[in-house]
């Protein structure tokens, strides 16, 4: 009897670990498309605080990348060292004819975070985009 009682109580914890991350797991997926002249869109939304996938496709012929900035940063080009504490995550070193992905936590703060390829000359060329956070 008392070692049902364990097994029922261990039974209890578990399943509420388990919806406890259920209701915590609010994942999306991001899928982008970068070419030479720009990313497939102007604009990427996000629920603030999800848990975002990026697969980011480079259609292009150079390495491109995608850096969320901090709130309220700007570039203004050409992106160099004075802009590095500007990024608030990226995913870089994509290359030509592949696909690379990463996974971060959206800003809890709902907002329009500027979306750049920080590679010299690409923000330029029309690599700048915003995520919406909301
Ligand atoms: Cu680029």
């Amino acid at each position: 009897m008392k070692k049902f009682l364990v097994f029922a109580f261990l039974a209890l914890i578990l399943s509420l670990t388990l919806t406890a991350c259920g209701g915590q797991s609010n994942h999306v997926t991001l899928n982008v498309t970068a070419t030479d002249s720009g990313y497939d869109s102007k604009t990427y939304t996000v629920p603030a605080g999800a848990e975002v996938t990026l697969n980011l496709t480079n259609n292009g012929a150079v390495q491109h990348e995608f850096a969320v900035l901090k709130l309220g940063q700007h570039v203004t080009p050409p992106f160099g060292e004075k802009d590095e504490d500007k990024i608030l995550w990226e995913l870089d070193g994509v290359d030509p004819g592949t696909t690379k992905s990463d996974t971060f936590t959206a800003p809890t703060e709902p907002g329009e975070y500027d979306v750049i390829c920080g590679i010299p000359g690409h923000i330029e060329m029309g690599m700048i985009a915003t995520l919406i956070v909301k």
